[in-house]
C-alpha cells in the first residue's frame, strides 16, 4: 500500500510526498540505518525527536537474529524494536554479496555460511520476501545482486554486468510472484543494476518497469567506483526512472552526494554513514567534516556547528529552567579520548540530526523554487571549513 505525489520540481530535482501504512514521509528524505533492528546508540525517541519518518532494517541480520520465530511472535519488526513509523528492509542481495568469498550463486539463489554459528544457508528471493513479510516492513525490496565495481583487481566487465542484471531481472519477477502469492499488504521496490554500463541500466530500468512496481532503487552504486563514474550513471539514471513512482538511491552517500542525488531526481536515500563515521569520531556539519580525535580540539569550547539545533549542539534546559548550551568540542574529544559510550551517542545524534536537517533544508528550498541556489550556499558553506 503506497501512495506518491510529486508536489513541486526544479530541473530533475523533485519535492514529494510517500503515503505508506504506517505514516506519511515527505520527500526527499534520508533513512537512518537500522541494521539490527536499532540505529545504532539512538533511542527511537530520539529518533522521532530528530524528524527521522521511515527507517532501515535488514532481512539478511534479522533472519540471522533473534531469528524469524521470534519476530512473528511480535507480530513484526515495529513492536519489537519500539519504532511506529514507516520501516524499508533491504532483501538481504547487498548484504550476502559482502560477505564475499563466504557465498556462491546460482540461478535459485545465494549458499553461503552462516557469519554467527557456521551454518549452511541458502537465501532466495522467495525466502527474502517471506522473511521481509515476517518483519511487516512497509517497503520490501527485492532480493538482487549488487554487481561489482572490481574484484580483486579484476574490473567488471559490460558481459559480466549484464549477466548480473539479467539475474537480478529474473528474481525480481520471483519477488513480485511470491510477494503477491503472500498477500502482503506493503510494497514492493524493484532494484536497477547495471554497473557502470548506461545500455544494460536501460535494459534493467525497462525489465523493472514492466513489473510496474510501486517504487524503484537504483542499486549497485557507492560499491568501489571512481566518484566520477557514480555521478555518471546516477545522472544517466535517476531520470529515466518512472516519474510518477518514488526513486531510493541505496546507500549513497556523503552530503555532496545526497545534493546530486536530489538533484538528478532521486527521492530517498540510506547510508551508514552519519552513524558508522559518528562512531569513528567523524562528525559532518555545514562547515565541513570534523575529526574529534584531532588534538586542535582539546580545549575548544565552541559546540560542533553553531547553527545546529541537535541535543549534542543545543544542549537543554532542566526543570527548573536552568540551561546548559550544548557539548564543547573540547569536551567530545574528552569522551572519545577516554572511550566513554556517551562519545558516540551524542556523535551519532549530531550526525544523523545534521543529515535530517539538509534533507529539511532542501524540501524547503525545493518548495521555494530555490534549489539551485541552496546548492550553491551549501557547496561554499562546506569548503569553508570547520
Ligand atoms: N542492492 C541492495 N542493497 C544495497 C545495494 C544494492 O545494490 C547497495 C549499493 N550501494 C547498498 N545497499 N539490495
Ligand atoms: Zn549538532
Amino acid at each position: 500500500m503506497l501512495q506518491f505525489e510529486v508536489l513541486a520540481t526544479e530541473g530533475q530535482a523533485r519535492r514529494g510526498r510517500l503515503a505508506l501504512r504506517r505514516g506519511v514521509v515527505e520527500t526527499p528524505i534520508f533513512m537512518p540505518v537500522g541494521t539490527y533492528g536499532t540505529v545504532k546508540g539512538v533511542m527511537p525517541r530520539s529518533l522521532e525527536e530528530m524528524g527521522a519518518q521511515i527507517i532501515l532494517g535488514n532481512t539478511f541480520h534479522l533472519w540471522m537474529r533473534p531469528g524469524l520465530d521470534v519476530l512473528r511472535q511480535f507480530g513484526g519488526l515495529h513492536r519489537f524494536e519500539g519504532w511506529t513509523r514507516p520501516i524499508l528492509t533491504d532483501s538481504g542481495g547487498f548484504q550476502v554479496w559482502s560477505l564475499g568469498e563466504m557465498r556462491k550463486i546460482s540461478e535459485e539463489g545465494v549458499r553461503f555460511a552462516s557469519p554467527v554459528n557456521g551454518d549452511r544457508l541458502f537465501l532466495t528471493p522467495e525466502l527474502s520476501m517471506q522473511i521481509q513479510q515476517v518483519l511487516d516492513s512497509d517497503i520490501v525490496m527485492q532480493f538482487d545482486e549488487c554487481t561489482p565495481y572490481e574484484n580483486g583487481g579484476h574490473v567488471t566487465t559490460e558481459a559480466e554486468a549484464r549477466a548480473s542484471m539479467e539475474l537480478s531481472l529474473r528474481w525480481a519477477r520471483r519477488c513480485l510472484d511470491e510477494f503477491q502469492r503472500g498477500g502482503n499488504p506493503n510494497a514492493l521496490f524493484g532494484i536497477v543494476q547495471g554497473g557502470m554500463f548506461t545500455a544494460l541500466r536501460d535494459a534493467s530500468l525497462e525489465g523493472l518497469a514492466a513489473l510496474d512496481l510501486p517504487g524503484y532503487a537504483i542499486g549497485g552504486l557507492s560499491v568501489g567506483e571512481p566518484k566520477a563514474e557514480m555521478l555518471r550513471v546516477l545522472e544517466h539514471t535517476a531520470p529515466r526512472l518512472p516519474a510518477h513512482k518514488p526513486r531510493y538511491l541505496m546507500g549513497v552517500g556523503t552530503p555532496e552526494d545526497l545534493v546530486a542525488g536530489v538533484a538528478a531526481g532521486i527521492d530517498m536515500f540510506d547510508c551508514v554513514m552519519p552513524t558508522r563515521n559518528a562512531r569513528n569520531g567523524h562528525l559532518f556539519t555545514r562547515f565541513g567534516d570534523l575529526k574529534l580525535r584531532n588534538a586542535r580540539h582539546k580545549a575548544d569550547e565552541r559546540p560542533l556547528d553553531p547553527t545546529c539545533g541537535c541535543y549534542t549542539c543545543r544542549g537543554h534546559t532542566d526543570a527548573l529552567g536552568r540551561t546548559h548550551g550544548g557539548f564543547s568540542r573540547a569536551y567530545l574529544h574528552h569522551l572519545d579520548r577516554c572511550g566513554e559510550m556517551l562519545g558516540p551517542m551524542l556523535g551519532t545524534i549530531h550526525n544523523l540530526h545534521y543529515y535530517l536537517n539538509l534533507m529539511r533544508e532542501i524540501r524547503e528550498a525545493l518548495e521555494g523554487g530555490r534549489f539551485a541556489l541552496f546548492a550553491a550556499q551549501f557547496h561554499a558553506d562546506r569548503a569553508r571549513g570547520v
